[in-house]
């Protein structure tokens, strides 16, 4: 699993420790100056991370590499790979996109955060990419549609997309920026920056 809009690495962190890879005290060295917790993830310095990833754009080109291995391996894994719409504006993601048709590659199942919003704008005002799905078809690419914030909807799409043979699998899961939290939601203020203590209770509190 790449994790390839790496800046959402303490997702992937809690994930990890919540597995097992690593006390999950060492969570709150998120950020700190040699923790293996690192704002974009680091392969060589914690256990369980696959990809180095936060120069966006990479993660789909790796995760057709591990695809085309398991090919040649005749081995039976499947690939995950976790975009962006914000990745959409790397060039590097339609060079693998056209690839991955090319080769055919299927157990490849990539999923796009579809939040509409990218750093410090919308996607709309930065470099708008629409029809987005429309290019994935074109790119041919198998494409669902989903909510992705109904985790039963993940789970169905993820088992339909293993039936896919010959084709790479596009899950466009549409979602909210700071979803549950009021005054987060659909805020690229918070993009980068920390919440303060008194937001951090206020959002907890809306999250319960
Ligand atoms: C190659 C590259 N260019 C620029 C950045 C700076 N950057 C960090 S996050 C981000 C926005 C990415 O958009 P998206 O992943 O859609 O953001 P999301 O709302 O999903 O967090 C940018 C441009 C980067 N990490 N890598």
């Amino acid at each position: 699993m790449i994790l390839s809009k790496g800046h959402a690495s303490p997702a992937l962190y809690a994930a990890l420790a919540e597995a097992g890879y690593f006390d999950p005290k060492t969570l709150t060295d998120f950020r700190k100056l040699g923790s293996p917790l690192q704002g974009h993830p680091d392969r060589r310095r914690l256990p369980g991370v696959e990809a180095s990833t936060g120069s966006l754009g990479q993660g789909l080109s790796m995760g057709i590499g591990m695809a085309l291995a398991r090919r040649l391996d005749k081995k039976s894994y499947y690939t995950y790979v976790i975009t962006s719409d914000g990745e959409m504006n790397e060039g590097q993601t339609w060079e693998a996109a056209a690839m991955a048709a090319h080769h055919k590659i299927d157990h490849l199942i990539a999923f796009l955060d579809y939040n509409k919003y990218q750093l410090d704008d919308s996607t709309k005002n930065i470099c708008d990419m629409e029809p987005v799905v429309d290019k994935w078809k074109a790119f041919r690419w198998h494409t669902f549609e989903i909510d992705g914030h109904d985790v039963k909807q993940i789970l169905h799409a993820v088992e339909q997309a293993k039936k896919i043979k010959g084709q790479p699998v596009m899950i466009i899961a549409h979602t909210v920026k700071g979803k549950g939290v009021s005054f987060m939601e659909g805020n690229n203020a918070f993009h980068g920056v920390a919440p303060t203590a008194d937001e951090v209770k206020k959002a907890l509190e809306e999250l319960r």
